[in-house]
């Protein structure tokens, strides 16, 4: 993001994608709540796009509100303004980074830095939930249900070696396998533990940065430790403290390269005291 760029916050009601729905009620709390808003923010909400009811089976809903999410993203950037994306789970991910690459039309490739409990790289074939949210990362890469790869582009919207994930602690063999087969770089908990935050940081990216025209942060909140932010979608014990998030996110602070951000997963029925949310807008304004 750019000094002083404008901030455009697009809500995604996105819950399809989880078993438990409750992030679909996520981006009207926060705007509520207005924890994007700062002395030095102009963070203008664009309003929350819902999903359809009728559209069909899951995939064919959320590939559909992924479509209009991609479209709002595109046109953000068309405007000159930071896209900050405010999910929902995460499948929202897959509507988010498809508008940035084709915002993007060729310049170059895309770079993403998932910072997130999880790896959100199955597909049907190794899912052990059927949940979509266990999904966007692999369908970004171009594996899964073709809705989903083949979302405003039919192309992958992301190349494996411009992709690091941060904060991995809970996983399945399947996609873990698949992440190792395409040389994706996972930085788990004991990893950052033993280096430290900012230095696995500055790695993710350099990765997500080398040879793309621009990266982009899809930020998990479940990333957090839900002993201290337990408003998330699927919490995972052993997370990374807010505060020292928030403190290694300034590395991207006022970077150009930076393309758009998103926060997902929020979870408001099960946070306690709008921990999780001022969390949310704490790492927010850590990049500006
Ligand atoms: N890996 C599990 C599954 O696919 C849970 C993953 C989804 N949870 C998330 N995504 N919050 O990050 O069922
Ligand atoms: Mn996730
Ligand atoms: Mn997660
Ligand atoms: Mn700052």
């Amino acid at each position: 993001m750019k000094a002083t760029q404008p901030v455009k916050v697009i809500g995604v009601a996105s819950g399809v994608g989880a078993q438990d729905r409750g992030c679909e009620d996520g981006p009207s709390i926060l705007r509520e709540l207005e924890v994007f808003r700062g002395a030095d923010v102009t963070a203008v909400w664009g309003g929350v796009l819902r999903p359809k009811a009728g559209a069909g089976s899951a995939v064919s809903v959320d590939a559909e509100l992924c479509t209009r999410l991609a479209k709002q993203v595109r046109h953000t950037l068309d405007e000159g303004r930071f896209p900050l994306v405010v999910g929902g789970d995460h499948s929202c991910a897959i509507g988010t980074w498809s508008g940035v690459h084709r915002w993007l039309d060729g310049r170059g490739p895309l770079g993403l830095i998932w910072i997130d409990a999880h790896m959100d790289s199955h597909t049907f074939a190794t899912t052990p939930s059927g949940a979509l949210h266990g999904m966007p990362l692999a369908a970004l890469m171009g594996y899964g249900e073709h809705e989903l790869t083949e979302l405003v582009e039919h192309v992958p919207k992301l190349k494996p070696e411009h992709v690091c994930l941060l904060g991995v602690r809970s996983f399945e063999e399947g996609e873990a396998a698949l992440l190792h087969r395409l040389g994706v770089r996972v930085i788990g908990m004991q990893e950052i533990r033993a280096r430290g935050l900012a230095e696995v940081l500055a790695e993710a990216m350099s990765i997500a940065r080398n040879g793309t025209a621009g990266f982009g942060v899809s930020l998990d909140l479940d990333v957090l430790d839900p002993a201290e932010e337990p408003g998330v979608g699927s919490p995972a014990p052993g997370g990374l403290h807010c505060h020292e998030l928030e403190q290694a996110l300034h590395q991207l602070h006022g970077d150009p390269a930076l393309l758009a951000m998103e926060i997902v997963e929020y979870n408001p029925h099960r946070d306690r005291d709008h921990l999780t949310a001022r969390a949310a807008g704490a790492l927010f304004r850590a990049v500006l």
